[in-house]
């Protein structure tokens, strides 16, 4: 399967998941510092202090994304690092080191991908609510446009929230996620402000004046099928997928949100031109996609009644059934309902065990979840989807939010105790199919 030459390839990470350097370089602190050092919350009682000590080695990690020769390298933007207490006095150590890193990316020619929010919160901002609270939406902004004014030349994609479903839901509902809240009204009004800011932040880059640089929004994406094929389920599956994607598409992609959202109470939270701002129109969207789902109706579920359970036979180490063709079921629904839009698979990916030996990684089945993701991506592109590039999750290995260091999921194995990078079996692949422009 040949790629097309202006398709990019690849591969992501995210700042609190990578960097370490936690109190360096006058860095603040997030709220996965302060949930992390909680016990009980993450494996092992793991926390990204260190991480993969991107933050002291990033330029030889450069060198690791040249050697792969990728397109394009998607890396967030720590808030705290810029704005230790969320708004105020900038820090320009934490500036500098985020133009180093653009600098480095140009010197190698790969174009940089930036997210503003993948989850590290400033602390002080959470003090006084964080999401919980309609004006963290506007110190977003603020944020934000700092970054567009010193950053913002050399940057090609700006991401303005990395799923926002998992703020909402994981840190406030589950509490699985920082900043560990367990409930579902908090969560409502967290994914409206989130919402909130990423239109404040498009709004922000738009009188910037980059015209460079293009905005979107990256959402994890789930496809969800009915277990059968009775009415229960098949109203069951409409639920979850409300619940699950069109929560975070609608109201950016059709300036509402579903009804169900409605009937659960958004409207307390929500206040009139509000939506006018969440549906700026944005350049693309992300697409992060994991996994699919069998929907199944569940009375004996208080808090959805639905019941979920993974699809296909094969399990990633996270528990996440295989099905490569939900992937190009999900951005080919997305483009039908909501399009034409510019798709980017922002992350994909697999957690698998991997074993080093003397310095070798055979990581075979990782390769084959990437291949077989790729084919259907390309797949849709050949069916008529504008989607224009794909970003493995991740480079490295790294901080797995509440599973630690437990789970791998990069191209490159890292040896927590000495920092030193591996090269897996995926990673030779990677950069043959990026070398020859094919996938075999
Ligand atoms: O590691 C995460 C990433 O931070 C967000 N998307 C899912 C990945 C795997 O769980």
């Amino acid at each position: 399967m040949e790629i097309p030459a202006d398709f990019w390839l690849g591969a992501a990470t995210a700042a609190y998941q990578i960097e370490g350097g936690a109190k360096e370089g006058g860095r603040g602190t997030s709220i996965w510092d302060v949930f992390s050092h909680q016990p009980g919350t993450t494996d092992r009682g793991d926390t990204g202090d260190v991480a993969c000590d991107h933050y002291h080695r990033y330029e030889s990690d450069i060198a690791l994304m040249k050697d792969l020769g990728l397109d394009a390298y998607r890396f967030s933007i720590s808030w705290p690092r810029l704005f230790p207490n969320g708004s105020g006095r900038i820090n320009t150590d934490g500036v500098d080191f985020y133009r180093r890193i653009l600098e480095g990316l140009q010197e190698a020619s790969i174009r940089p991908v930036v997210t503003l929010y993948h989850w590290d919160l400033p602390q002080k901002l959470q003090d006084n609510g964080g999401w919980m609270n309609r004006d963290t939406a506007f110190r977003f902004a603020e944020y934000a446009d700092a970054v567009f004014h010193r950053l913002g030349e050399s940057v090609q994609l700006f991401i303005t929230l990395n799923e926002p479903w998992c703020s909402s839901v994981l840190g406030h509902v589950t509490g699985e996620h920082a900043p560990g809240v367990q409930d579902y009204s908090s969560a409502l009004a967290a994914s409206h402000h989130l919402l909130l800011a990423h239109g404040t932040a498009v709004q922000a880059f738009r009188e910037s004046g980059l015209d460079n640089a293009k905005i979107g929004l990256t959402n994890v994406l789930t496809q969800v099928r009915p277990a059968s094929q009775t009415a229960d389920d098949t109203s069951a599956a409409v639920k979850a997928d409300v619940l699950l994607n069109r929560w975070f598409l609608n109201p950016v992609l059709r300036g509402n949100y579903p009804d169900l959202l409605h009937q659960l109470g958004i409207h307390q939270v929500t206040r009139q031109g509000d939506t006018d701002i969440i549906s700026l129109p944005i350049d693309f969207l992300g697409v992060n996609y994991y996994h699919s789902v069998f929907v199944r109706n569940d009375p004996d579920n208080p808090l959805t009644g639905f019941a979920m359970f993974e699809s296909g036979d094969e399990r990633t180490d996270m528990g996440w059934g295989v099905d490569a063709k939900g992937l190009y079921e999900v951005i080919t629904r997305v483009a039908a309902d909501y399009g034409p839009l510019p798709i980017y698979i922002t992350e994909n990916g697999a957690a698998f065990e991997d074993h080093l030996n003397a310095g070798v990684i055979d990581d075979p089945k990782r390769i084959a979840y990437i291949r077989s993701h790729l084919a259907e991506v390309l797949h849709a592109r050949a069916d008529g989807v504008d989607v224009r590039g794909y970003f493995v999750w991740s480079l490295m290995d790294n901080f797995e939010w509440a599973k630690g260091y437990s789970k791998r999921f990069g191209l490159y194995y890292v040896d927590y105790e000495t920092q030193e990078r591996f090269p897996k079996a995926s990673a030779n692949w990677y950069r043959d199919v990026i070398t020859t422009r094919h996938l075999k």
